[in-house]
């Protein structure tokens, strides 16, 4: 495909969403603005930096054994580097705890600080990146199987400790890069067969969460993320969607919504208008469960374009904020970001696309027929020309170009390793 090819598709594609009152234009604008915040896990399975050939714990799994992970820092930021120059528009990082710069000294939970992240810090300035962060409490010894939510005090103490130092990590990241570092707080806690003591873990948690968001910090927007099951944990959940969504409530703070943390056939988004109205804002884990938390790699499949159409249609762009959670060890893994974000864009896309006007007043007049045939013609618009658009004015490659890019980045950097 020419540039001038793009360009003459784009401009047909215009007029044609121009006789439905769209505006192509304006929904570039505002897919410029959307920063999606790439998961740094993808790039070495959840290793980490600790102890990269330990063991991944905590109840979840990267499956697959593809040649050329990441296995330092530096390589993690090449590849991240390798991934942003494939994916239209500016992104943001979203790091765990586990990833700091250590400098080869064994440093543990519950004395990282801010001078691990600082090179981090420095690299996003120079990259024009800005970071996210995540406490970690999976893969180390104290992990257990209940975190902070564990009968033994001084465990919940150590994890409450790493936890607040996590916030105040992120706090530095968001004030130093000038943006709000969100701040995701997921623990794995529960159990592998019948509990009977469920009150006493919920309670605990709750009361670790309270010393935890007991600290103020003026740079981080904080994000609980529930969970339906872990890998052995399968019985019982501590901090299950019903807790987190009472607590976030009550405390004023966000649901991390990742969309392989529910039932089967429950779809995550029906749960973002309903949320915005008593929580301050969203942050999504933009997954792809296949026939449980597998966190495939994303696919413009229907549950993420309905996402992206109910945050779009609820006006809600400004109040969620977007992350990927995924870990596919199984393909070359900078290609896995580039389809899973650039497929995260296109549902956006897709959606501020939509004709949304013209649907409402069917809705509003009840013309049901009317209003399932446009949202079904609707998908076959022209949208495509337009995302490859958005490419190219964005310097990134259009179409499936990308693939023979991420094939030579493996042959001379990653199949090396
Ligand atoms: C696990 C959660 C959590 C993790 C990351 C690594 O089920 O989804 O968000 O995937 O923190
Ligand atoms: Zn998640």
């Amino acid at each position: 495909m020419t540039q001038e090819k793009i360009q003459k598709a784009y401009e047909q594609a215009r007029e044609r969403y121009a006789e439905l009152g769209i505006d192509t234009d304006a929904a570039l604008d505002a897919l410029q603005k959307l920063s999606i915040s790439l998961h740094c896990w993808q790039t070495d399975d959840v290793s980490g930096f600790e102890n990269p050939e330990g063991e991944l714990t905590g109840g979840i799994q990267a499956t697959g054994n593809y040649p050329g992970k990441a296995r330092n820092i530096e390589e993690v930021r090449q590849d991240v580097v390798k991934a942003t120059s494939l994916i239209p528009g500016n992104h943001r990082l979203s790091l765990h705890a586990i990833y700091g710069d250590f400098g080869g000294k064994n440093v543990d939970r519950d004395q990282i600080d801010i001078e691990h992240f600082q090179s981090w810090i420095d690299w996003a300035k120079e990259n024009n990146m800005k970071l996210d962060f995540n406490s970690t409490s999976f893969s180390h010894p104290k992990s257990g199987d209940q975190s902070l939510a564990n009968r033994d005090k001084a465990i919940r103490d150590f994890w409450i400790e790493h936890t607040i130092r996590s916030r105040k990590i992120a706090d530095e990241m968001g004030r130093q890069l000038g943006s709000p570092a969100c701040h995701n707080l997921w623990v794995h806690d529960g159990s592998k067969d019948v509990t009977v003591d469920r009150y006493l873990y919920r309670a605990n948690l709750k009361d670790s969460l309270d010393q935890i968001f007991a600290h103020k910090f003026a740079n981080v927007k904080d994000g609980v993320e529930s969970k339906l099951f872990g890998m052995g944990l399968e019985s019982y959940t501590v901090g299950s969607h019903e807790f987190y969504m009472g607590y976030a409530v009550k405390n004023n703070l966000m649901c991390t919504l990742d969309m392989g943390h529910y039932h089967p056939t429950e779809e995550t988004y029906d749960k973002i208008s309903a949320m915005l109205l008593f929580t301050p804002e969203i942050l999504l884990h933009v997954s792809r469960p296949v026939r449980w938390d597998s966190d495939h790699v994303v696919i413009l499949n229907d549950s993420v374009q309905m996402l992206a159409q109910e945050i779009v249609w609820a006006d809600a762009m400004n109040k969620v904020n977007v992350g990927l959670d995924y870990f596919d060890a199984s393909i070359n893994r900078i290609g896995a970001y580039v389809i899973g974000t650039r497929a995260t864009q296109k549902a956006f896309l897709m959606a501020l696309l939509s004709p949304i006007k013209k649907l409402r007043e069917y809705e509003a007049s009840g013309s049901f027929f009317q209003r399932l045939a446009l949202l079904e013609e609707s998908k076959a618009l022209p949208w495509s020309a337009v995302y490859d658009y958005f490419c190219v004015k964005n310097g990134t490659p259009a179409g499936e170009s990308y693939i023979g890019e991420i094939e030579a980045y493996e042959k001379e950097v990653t199949s090396k390793r």
